[in-house]
C-alpha cells in the first residue's frame, strides 16, 4: 500500500543568475521527485538578503504532497540545487538556488542535517510573506507584524509559475 502523502511547505530562493528561470526550473524539478506534486506556489517576492550579501533575492514558497520521508526529500532538494550550480563557498553566500524545508507535515525535526520548523523562518519576511499567501490561518497576523519593517516586494504576476508544475492528472 502507498504511504499517505505529507504537507510539506519548502521556501525557493535564488539571487544569482537567472533567478527566476532558476525558480521555475525547481519546481519542475520538484514535481518529478518521486512521490511528490507540486499543489500551488506562491507569489514571487524580491528583497535584499538578509543577513548576507549579493545581489537581491527572488522567493517563493511551494506547497507540495510527498510520500517520502523528511530526509530523503531534503537529499532530492540538494540534488535539485546541485544541478542549478549551487555552490556552497561559506555561509549564507550568494546562491543561484536555495531549497528550504519550511514545514513537514506538523512534524517536529531536530537533527544535525534537518532542522524543522526551519529554524529561522519566523524572523524572515521573504518566508512569512508567501508562506501567508498560501496558508494565511497558518500564519499568524502578530508573526507578519513581527516582520513588518523589513522591505519585500510582490513583482510578477499570479501566475509566474504556470507551467511550471508538471501535468497535473485528473
Ligand atoms: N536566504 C538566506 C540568507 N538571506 N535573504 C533573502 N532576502 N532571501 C533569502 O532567500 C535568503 C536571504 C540563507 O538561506
Ligand atoms: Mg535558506
Ligand atoms: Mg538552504
Amino acid at each position: 500500500m502507498a504511504a499517505k502523502p505529507t504537507l510539506a511547505y519548502v521556501g525557493l530562493g535564488a539571487n544569482l543568475g537567472e533567478r527566476e528561470a532558476a525558480l521555475r526550473a525547481a519546481l519542475l524539478a520538484l514535481g518529478e521527485v518521486p512521490g511528490t506534486q507540486v499543489l500551488r506556489v506562491s507569489p514571487l517576492y524580491r528583497s535584499a538578503p538578509v543577513d548576507a550579501g549579493g545581489p537581491d533575492y527572488l522567493n517563493a514558497v511551494a506547497e507540495v504532497a510527498t510520500t517520502l520521508e523528511p530526509m530523503a526529500l531534503l537529499h532530492m532538494l540538494q540534488t535539485i540545487e546541485h544541478a542549478a550550480g549551487r555552490e556552497r563557498p561559506y555561509r549564507n553566500a550568494p546562491r543561484t538556488l536555495d531549497l528550504d524545508i519550511l514545514w513537514f507535515g506538523d512534524q517536529v525535526i531536530d537533527t544535525p542535517e534537518l532542522t524543522v520548523p526551519h529554524p529561522r523562518m519566523a524572523e524572515r519576511a521573504f518566508v512569512l510573506r508567501p508562506l501567508a499567501d498560501l496558508v494565511t490561518q497558518r500564519v499568524s497576523a502578530a508573526s507578519l507584524q513581527s516582520v513588518a519593517s523589513q522591505a519585500i516586494e510582490r513583482v510578477g504576476d499570479a501566475g509566474w509559475a504556470d507551467g511550471a508544475m508538471g501535468l497535473k492528472c485528473s
